[in-house]
């Protein structure tokens, strides 16, 4: 079986329509934003001049690209001289190209000196990166193919619906099903990807570790680990041996709701089969406890001894179109080039060498998204922010407090196709180009590097990030060291890998061409599709096991407020929605926010499909239409996130952070259900 080398990409911001046939042929269908995705780079939507907020009347007026990068640049001057460096800020987004995620990290630390960037994968992979890189030394969503899975004899999907949200790869459960292979989905509804499943286990959201204690309780309860493995290739075992002791089946059914039933049939199918993954995504991740969740997951992979063996191990799907890219080059905030640590003077010195700059010029780490966006404006904050790739007015937990914290900002300015619900807010709006109109690499789930070439011009005003990054550096007194050529951007980035986990040094273009995945150290050297054969990129070179313990929710559930409110995607809208509900077959297929609730729920509360409810959290109400279906638990509500304004879900979510990743808990808080 062939598969398509986007797979780890997806939507609008991957490259949809100009290789739909292919996929198409391939994989037996692209999810429908692929389809339409061409339709966002004509629509009269598109932004197609700077755009600046005059003093006088507050509204937006075009201006001049000299204009707005002038007001830009002196913006960043003006509160650099005034509040120092660390008082402009910048934020990424996942979609964003290798190339751009590099310059925009060289900018904020080179050219602007700030330690403050950061980007909107701290909402997305954040919890599965923290963890995958503690167990196993290494962040690669998947350690090994995608196409490896269908000879998988028994896959876990844990809070993923992949189905809807990463279509081309269903394909993939297609074919292992096809081949007799087993599937598990857990996940507290019964999505599409849960139809499929051989056994599919409906927990109350955030209670995943318990579950997954409870599978590991069994495995060890009856002899089914893998000792060998665990004695030569890992560490800490006996902890969490002790920790599921105390998980017997009944036990995680009394946190969960799934039946111990279950959970033993579970452990057995992973146990038994000649191979079993393990894989998560964000139902899993995305809690106050995501990271020790993602480690419980682990842990079964590690004990069953299939981490590292064909067709086996543990991983993680990717979200963004360059998710897995897009954290490894330097826009987050404790890291440079390479997915290597800012805070490691080797590595520091390294990249200050490749950017010609003294190693302690280099800012230290800074803060994390959600930190970063809580504190704009306020003392010891960011005043001047620069955002581009993400929509966090929409998206960003806490959205109310984040309203009041970037109307707070001195300046801000936004790099976007459309003018999103942040963009609204800036000061200056720079238009800027598309997936189809531009040069760039992604790097998929795989490690792959994926080459997406201009097909198309983009309109006429319009520029692209790399030149938007590159005339800010230039009017910030650097006239060479950020040229906005992507090859150019591409081979320095590979050099400031060079020795690091992400090592990129081996690859230039041509080989992204014939296909490559990292590490990939010396252009002589194949890349590595598979890693963990032989040994773990930890100090030690085995793989750590943690021990780690269910804590009660977050959010407990009372009177006030019984039902639990988990949130996530629909298979019409991408993300913020900035730019899918500006596409009308999208709007047409899913027009307005709505709250999936399991009939009993309603019955409680006297409504129906298409009547209107109030959802009440602990922090704000939201009144959205009704879907009635029994494919959730009763205690359950489902609110899809992709709409702003008054149907904007991350009015409502919980606020609380993953002290390991700074998650959000965008998948569990308590809720009131009252009819509207
Ligand atoms: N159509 C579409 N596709 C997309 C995107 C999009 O916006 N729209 N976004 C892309 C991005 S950035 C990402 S990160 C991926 C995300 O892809 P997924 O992780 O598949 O998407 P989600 O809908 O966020 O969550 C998956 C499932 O988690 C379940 N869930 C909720 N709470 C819990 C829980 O506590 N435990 C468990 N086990 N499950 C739970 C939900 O019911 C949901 O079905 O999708 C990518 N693809
Ligand atoms: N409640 C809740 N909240 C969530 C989630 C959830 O499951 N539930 N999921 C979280 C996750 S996983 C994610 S990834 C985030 C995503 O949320 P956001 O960060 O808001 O992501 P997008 O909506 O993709 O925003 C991307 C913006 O960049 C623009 N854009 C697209 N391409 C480019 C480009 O090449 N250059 C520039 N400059 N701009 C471009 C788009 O038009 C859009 O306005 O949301 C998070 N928020
Ligand atoms: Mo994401």
């Amino acid at each position: 079986m062939e598969l398509h080398g986007d797979l780890g990409t997806d939507g609008v911001v991957a490259d949809g329509a100009i290789r739909v046939d292919l996929d198409r042929s391939r994989s037996g269908g692209l999810c429908k934003k692929g389809w339409t995705a061409a339709a966002l780079l004509s629509s009269a939507e598109r932004l197609v001049e700077p755009l600046a907020r005059d003093s006088r009347d507050s509204q937006f007026h075009p201006v001049s690209w000299e204009e707005a990068l002038a007001r830009v640049a002196g913006a960043i001057k003006r509160t650099r001289a005034s509040y120092g460096a660390q008082a402009v800020g910048v934020f990424g987004g996942g979609g964003l190209t290798n190339e751009k995620a590099y310059l925009l990290g060289k900018l904020a630390r080179v050219a602007i000196g700030t330690p403050c960037i950061d980007y909107n994968g701290r909402w997305c992979m954040s919890s599965a990166a923290a963890a995958s890189t503690r167990a196993f030394g290494v962040d690669r969503g998947l350690p090994f193919l995608l196409s490896d899975l269908v000879g998988t004899g028994t896959i876990m999907l844990v809070g993923s619906n992949l189905a809807e949200t990463m279509p081309p790869a269903a394909a993939v459960l297609d074919a292992q099903a096809e081949a007799g292979g087993k599937l598990i989905v857990i996940d507290p509804r019964l999505t599409p990807t849960a139809q499929r499943a051989t056994l599919a286990l409906r927990p109350l959201p955030g209670t995943d570790l318990a579950v997954a204690n409870g599978i590991l309780h069994v495995v060890v309860e009856n002899g089914w680990v893998d000792r060998d493995f665990i004695d030569r290739r890992t560490v800490g075992f006996e902890e969490v041996e002790a920790v599921v002791a105390n998980w017997w089946p009944e036990r995680a059914e009394r946190v969960s709701g799934v039946p111990a039933s279950s959970i033993r049939q579970a452990a057995e199918m992973l146990a038994m089969a000649d191979s079993s993954a393990v894989i998560t995504a964000r139902g899993a991740e995305q809690h106050a406890q995501g990271t020790e969740t993602v480690m419980a997951y682990i842990n079964i992979a590690l004990a069953l001894g299939q981490v590292g063996r064909p067709h086996g191990g543990f991983g993680t799907l990717t979200g963004q179109g360059n998710g897995q890219g897009g954290r490894e080059h330097g826009q987050k905030a404790d890291q440079l080039p390479g997915y290597r640590s800012i805070s490691d003077p080797e590595a520091r010195r390294q990249v200050a060498e490749v950017w010609g700059v003294e190693p302690d010029s280099l800012p230290g780490p800074g803060p994390s998204a959600f930190e970063l966006l809580a504190n704009l404006g306020l003392a010891g904050g960011v005043r001047c922010l620069l955002l581009a790739g993400s929509n966090p007015a929409v998206s960003a937990p806490a959205a109310e407090g984040i309203d009041r914290a970037l109307g707070r900002l001195d300046f801000l300015a936004v790099a976007d196709v459309v003018m999103s619900e942040t963009a609204a807010m800036a000061d200056v709006v720079l238009p800027v180009a598309q997936w189809a109109e531009e040069t760039g690499t992604l790097t998929n789930l795989e490690g792959r590097l994926v080459m997406r070439r201009a097909a198309t011009k983009p309109p006429e005003g319009v520029r692209n990030d790399l030149e938007v990054i590159s005339a800010i550096a230039q009017l910030l007194g650097f006239d060479s060291g950020f040229g906005p050529d992507p090859e150019e951007v591409f081979s320095e980035l590979a050099r400031a890998s060079r020795g690091g986990v992400a090592d990129y040094s081996g690859i230039d273009y041509d080989k992204v061409d014939k296909g490559v995945c990292w590490p990939c150290p010396a252009s002589s050297h194949p890349g590595t599709p598979r890693l963990f054969e032989e040994t773990f990129p930890t100090p030690s070179g085995r793989a750590r096991f943690f021990a780690v313990d269910h804590m009660p929710g977050f959010e407990e559930l009372d009177c006030e407020f019984p039902f639990v409110l988990t949130t996530g995607r629909v298979a019409a809208h991408y993300q913020s929605g900035a730019q899918t509900r500006r596409i009308k077959a999208l709007v047409g297929a899913c027009p307005e926010p709505y709250a999936e609730l399991h009939p009993l729920a309603a019955r409680h509360i006297g409504v129906t499909t298409g009547d209107l409810v109030r959802l009440t959290t602990r922090r704000a109400e939201l009144v959205v239409v009704a879907r009635l279906t029994d494919a959730i638990r009763p205690d359950t509500i489902f609110l899809p996130f992709h709409w702003g304004g008054s149907g904007r879900a991350n009015s409502l979510t919980d606020t609380s952070l993953d002290p390991l990743s700074k998650m959000a808990s965008f998948k569990r808080c308590a809720v009131r259900l009252e009819s509207a």
